[in-house]
């Protein structure tokens, strides 16, 4: 749809969306810091930025919180979950909404994301009454071993442009349980659906009582220099950040040098492989939405696929029909599937990739710009590119919607090539053979945190744990057990005996 037939008045809907939310207005006008839509490309705010000063006396009151909250039990604690939980609920889609416009995702997605919000709430609220130790066999005669979890801290959050809502309450709502105080640092491109976040939390605060010390949930508003000043300082045991491996790369060794805890969740490169016997049907659906859902730009995106020889000419085919038919256009005003980049950036980092694809030997369909009136919005045709080999742009991450197809003949030939990449994220299989789906999701299968079957390499659910491995970073956030790394684990020997045994047969006699 032609933006310029549809005029959209966003910065007065973005203002009346956040003061339905709860965010004052002082807190998006007048500031220094400019607030883009890559609906349309035009400015929708101005936040005022905190200076290091700021983020430090947030850290501090942030760690001032904690010392009270670590005092609540998690049950109790829970509560405010439960109550987070409701909040979104009944602004889902206010929130939802703004995700549309800030991040530029469909309706269903930016919905879908608040969802995810709800889901982990749900999670970490069950969860409050089940943050369990071991007891543990002891050697020693009127002894008894346990473990005990204990809250941590503050916790950091950084987080990217692409789920600028779902990956904070992936961390807050673990944190919150477990008795930590949270900072977060959303990214530039998206800090307006923060501050609503963090009124959102402000209305469940206000409804659970006056054991939720002040100071609990913090929003740093600013650039890289913010996120400094968030890793490096020492009151942070924990931080827990999404975005590019280069940002990874940054932040882990900062963190590393002061003792801290990383939850690392960075690129992806993900693949996916439909083997002979594959359900063509499902197999082209779930590429399709793996490859261009989000324009492209989830972590966890269909970014590689390995296609068998025998089915190469029945599901390649139909793929492209799907990619030349897809629609493109302004997810406000119409039911296209396929929204706008975040930025120039972005579109000039997929156009790059194509070129060079191209002079790798790719065969190249869809990848222009779809005109929308919109000067400064970027909004493509995904592309899916035919590759000889897994060379070139191939083997990396490009935030956009390209999808890179190559035959394979060999299975093991095929894994190896799928694990053949730095990230570590997703992936998937298409195939109706168990023994390719068992060797696909075994030690010697798919190298990544998340190894699917008959599903695409997107859309997770959050019960289990998010994150893979190598350059993505070696994190988990979510579901599963990845509440531990937002805990201190003790390890606690009592002896309830009148004598002193000492463990490894030790005899110390005074
Ligand atoms: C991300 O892109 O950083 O699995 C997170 C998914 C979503 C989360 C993506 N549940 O695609």
């Amino acid at each position: 749809m032609n933006i310029a037939t549809k005029p959209l008045d966003l910065k007065s809907e973005t203002a009346a969306l956040l003061a339905a939310l709860g965010v004052d207005s002082a807190a998006f006008t007048g500031g220094d810091m400019a607030s883009r839509t890559p609906v349309t490309g035009e400015v929708i705010a101005h936040l005022p930025t905190d200076s290091a000063d700021d983020a430090k006396a947030k850290i501090d009151a942030a760690d001032a919180a904690f010392r009270a909250w670590r005092q609540v039990p998690a049950p109790r604690r829970g509560e405010l979950v439960r109550l987070l939980g409701e909040e979104l609920r009944a602004h889902k889609a206010d929130l939802g909404r703004l995700v549309s416009i800030e991040a530029g995702k469909i309706p269903s997605e930016g919905l879908g994301e608040v969802q995810e919000m709800i889901d982990i709430c749900d999670f970490a609220v069950g969860l409050s009454r089940q943050l369990y130790g071991l007891t543990i066999a002891t050697e020693r005669p009127g002894h008894r071993m346990m473990e005990s979890w204990h809250p941590l801290g503050v916790v950091g959050i950084i987080s990217a442009f692409n789920f600028p809502v779902a990956v904070w309450s992936w961390n807050a709502a673990l944190a919150l349980v477990a008795g930590d105080s949270v900072v977060w640092k959303p990214s530039e491109k998206t800090p307006l659906t923060a501050l609503a976040c963090q009124a959102i939390l402000k209305r469940a605060l206000a409804r659970f009582g006056s054991d939720a010390p002040d100071g609990l949930s913090q929003v740093l508003i600013g650039g890289r220099d913010i996120g400094e000043v968030l890793v490096d300082h020492p009151k942070v045991p924990l931080v827990s950040a999404t975005g590019s491996t280069r940002m990874g790369r940054e932040v882990g060794p900062r963190l590393a040098k002061r003792f801290a805890r990383a939850v690392l969740e960075l690129g992806g490169n993900n693949g996916g492989i439909v083997c002979p016997s594959a359900d063509l049907d499902m197999a082209l659906r779930a590429i399709a939405f793996g490859a261009m859902g989000t324009a492209g730009q989830r972590c966890t995106t269909l970014r590689r696929l390995f296609v068998h020889e025998s089915v190469y000419d029945q599901l390649v085919p139909r793929l492209k029909k799907a990619y030349e038919s897809v629609s493109v256009g302004n997810p406000l005003t119409s039911s296209s599937l396929v929204g706008p980049l975040i930025d120039k950036p972005a579109y000039d980092a997929m156009q790059k990739a194509l070129e060079e694809a191209k002079a790798a030997g790719g065969s190249v369909t869809g990848g222009a710009r779809v005109e929308t009136g919109a000067t400064d919005a970027y909004y493509v045709k995904p592309a899916l590119v035919e590759m000889p080999a897994q060379t070139g742009p191939v083997l990396e991450e490009t935030f956009a919607p390209i999808l890179y197809v190559m035959k394979y003949s060999d299975f093991d030939a095929a894994i190896a090539d799928h694990n053949a990449v730095a990230a570590g994220l997703s992936s998937s299989i298409f195939t109706l053979n168990m023994q390719e789906a068992e060797r696909f999701l075994a030690a010697d299968g798919s190298d990544c945190g998340i190894a699917n079957v008959n599903i695409g390499t997107s859309g997770a659910e959050i019960g289990g744990a998010f994150g893979g491995e190598k350059e993505t970073g070696g994190g988990r956030e979510s579901g599963s057990d990845a509440w531990k790394a937002y805990m201190r684990r003790a390890t606690n020997t009592i002896n309830y005996s009148k004598a002193l045994p000492l463990a490894q047969g030790v005899s110390f006699d005074i």
